[in-house]
């Protein structure tokens, strides 16, 4: 009996259409008629979480992929790419902000007394964050950084910079998802800690995922924490337009690269070439989307779930939103959340908005 990679249910979920989408963010899929989650037990192979994912989301109409399967270790290198890439404004707007604003994010980490502990949710390389670290550690703060990721390569690799780099920082990096991490940031030693995610990281998850994510952050946080998050802004969108439809298609890469992790880990037969990335950006919602497109009609037969799947030609595969913000959307999100705004840093060109916040009380 084959199962790939860990397993953690004898239940499988059976083609239906629709989501329910549940307050942990997890999504199954739903009887449109009750809007309830459909689970059917078939007796199976015991499948991962990524298994019953990549059924459910090849099961409806329209299909689709999770993004945050995106990130193996390849897909972690891909975007590392991505960053790097003339049409990708973002990293070059936060590093824009940490730079230049690095005293002013500093007095309003420190609260007065300069001791915290740094954790940062999808930490990736860090590069970012090392320009706050190498001020903080200047200006004489006691603290303690503790960067959490999906991918031990991209763990590695700032391990050993941030080690190289500030020899005397005391460091705990952590590997996982950062939901299954949540709890344990409950447990704390009394000191307060400034939660970070960075990168509009909040803009691959939907409206209702993202206020579930900030009240479970929430209900690990002490009144005195603070919250620090990246939000890209609604802008030209011709430029927002062009960051996910780079030339280079490095950004088409990283997600045919999830049907390769599919192939891998799950037995999958697709063809690479038979799909193509189109990345589109909607103005009124604010959101950057993208697919993979089938050229042609074709059938994909994925060994782990002991099933095929039917492609029309230029059916499209949903992969990923990247919602873009307004000042009024971050504020909303922060009331929802249980939180207000203590402060907001903008790039030199307004593109995007790291915003700190604290609990309401
Ligand atoms: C990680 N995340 C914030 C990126 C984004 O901009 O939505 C992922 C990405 N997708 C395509 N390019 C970058």
């Amino acid at each position: 009996m084959a199962i790939y990679g860990n397993k953690i249910s004898p239940v499988r979920t059976t083609c239906v259409s629709g989501w329910h989408e549940h307050k942990d963010g997890t999504t199954s899929p739903m009887n449109n008629a009750t809007g309830r989650p459909l689970m059917q037990a078939v007796p199976t192979t015991e499948l991962t979480q990524f298994a019953e994912d990549v059924l459910a989301g090849l099961s409806t109409t329209p299909k689709s992929l999770s993004s945050k399967y995106f990130y193996d270790d390849e897909g972690s290198r891909l975007f590392q790419e991505i960053m790097k890439l003339p049409e990708y404004y973002l990293t070059g707007c936060e590093f824009d902000i940490f730079s230049t604003q690095t005293e002013a994010i500093y007095r309003a980490f420190a609260n007065g007394d300069g001791k915290f502990d740094l954790i940062e949710l999808g930490a990736g390389d860090g590069t970012k964050t090392a320009v706050l670290v190498d001020h903080f550690l200047k200006a004489g703060a006691d603290i303690s950084y503790s960067p959490i990721d999906i991918s031990q390569e991209a763990l590695d690799a700032l391990t050993e910079k941030f080690n190289a780099e500030f020899p005397t920082l005391k460091m705990s990096a952590r590997n996982g998802d950062y939901f299954q991490i949540l709890d344990s940031l409950r447990i704390g030693d009394g000191r307060r800690k400034v939660l970070l995610f960075l990168g509009s990281n909040i803009g691959n998850f939907s409206r209702e995922q993202s206020v579930a994510f900030f009240r479970s952050l929430r209900e690990v946080m002490s009144d005195d924490d603070l919250l620090f998050i990246g939000f890209d802004l609604q802008k030209d969108p011709h430029v927002i337009a062009n960051a996910y439809d780079d030339a280079a298609d490095v950004t088409a890469k990283f997600n045919l690269n999830l049907l390769t992790r599919i192939n891998r880990e799950l037995g999958g037969n697709f063809n690479l070439g038979k799909f193509t990335h189109y990345a589109n950006y909607r103005p009124v919602e604010g959101s950057a989307r993208s697919f993979l497109v089938s050229r042609e009609k074709q059938t994909v037969r994925i060994d782990a779930l002991d099933r095929e799947f039917e492609f029309d030609q230029w059916e499209a595969v949903f992969m990923e939103i990247s919602q873009k913000y307004s000042l009024r959307m971050i504020e909303e999100l922060a009331s929802e959340s249980g939180f207000q705004i203590k402060q907001n840093f903008f790039d030199s060109r307004n593109y995007y908005c790291d915003s700190l916040w604290r609990a309401i009380r």
